[in-house]
């Protein structure tokens, strides 16, 4: 543990990678700029590392390496996207250094369809069945979401993943793959963050992401919503 790099005062690292991995509608690719203009704003973080789009297919194992490193730092990855797909490759990190099983999502989508390929739309089928990871889903409302498993073992350690069309599109429509909320949900940005504030209550949050986004056109209004999303979930899990 190199202690002299961590402070107290910012243990979450920002890992930005405007990229998608998978999406056939570009969007989240795009958000380099959007990050840039809003980490600024945010407190109790450090410096982002940014990973470079140029490396393109080799992209996904150097977010692996990126968070594995963050960790071993002993600081709190969050990773900024860049589209689902890249969560995998979040998640492989974590589960190689902490017993992970249960990843609380925020999604419109369950993004647990049968593919034979890791993609946006099939990530989480693959967290379950390749990473054996319990998906806690939030604001769902796709049909022909897989039942949550109830874990076998007390949670310590959970991962939390924020795809930003959790957020009804009356308020939120910066997302390439936007979804009415049922009459029933309420999906804003407010409920968001008490659901966050409350996994990180009852767990230790070891690292997340937030991802979909297509802040390049973003108002500005939706921009004030993704920088109150990030700080919230920056407090939840850099205490
Ligand atoms: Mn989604």
């Amino acid at each position: 543990m190199s202690h002299g790099l961590v402070s107290r005062q910012a243990r979450v690292r920002p890992i930005v990678c405007e990229w998608d991995a998978s999406s056939t509608k570009p969007g989240p690719s795009q958000n380099s700029e959007a990050w840039q203009e809003l980490l600024p704003r945010i407190k109790s973080i450090s410096k982002p590392i940014v990973v470079n789009r140029r490396l393109g297919e080799l992209i996904p194992a150097t977010v692996t390496s990126c968070v594995s490193a963050v960790l071993a730092n002993g600081e709190v990855p969050l990773l900024l996207g860049g589209d689902h797909r890249l969560s995998y490759s979040s998640l492989q990190a974590v589960n190689s250094h902490v017993d992970l099983s249960q990843v609380h999502q925020w999604d419109a989508h369950h993004d647990h369809h049968q593919s034979l390929t890791l993609n946006n739309y099939s990530v989480f089928h693959f967290a379950q069945s390749r990473l054996g990871m319990n998906i806690f889903r939030h604001g769902l409302r796709e049909d022909g979401a897989p039942p949550a498993q109830i874990p076998e073992r007390p949670e310590k350690h959970v991962y939390v993943s924020i795809d930003a069309d959790y957020l009804d599109p009356q308020d939120f429509a910066s997302v390439s793959y936007p979804l009415p909320v049922k009459p029933s949900m309420r999906c804003d940005i407010e409920t968001l963050l008490s659901e966050v504030e409350e996994v990180g209550r009852n767990f230790e949050v070891i690292g997340g992401d937030v991802v979909e986004w297509c802040g390049h056109r973003a108002t500005e209004k939706e921009k004030e919503i993704v920088r109150r999303l990030v700080q919230g979930v920056v407090d939840c899990i850099g205490k």
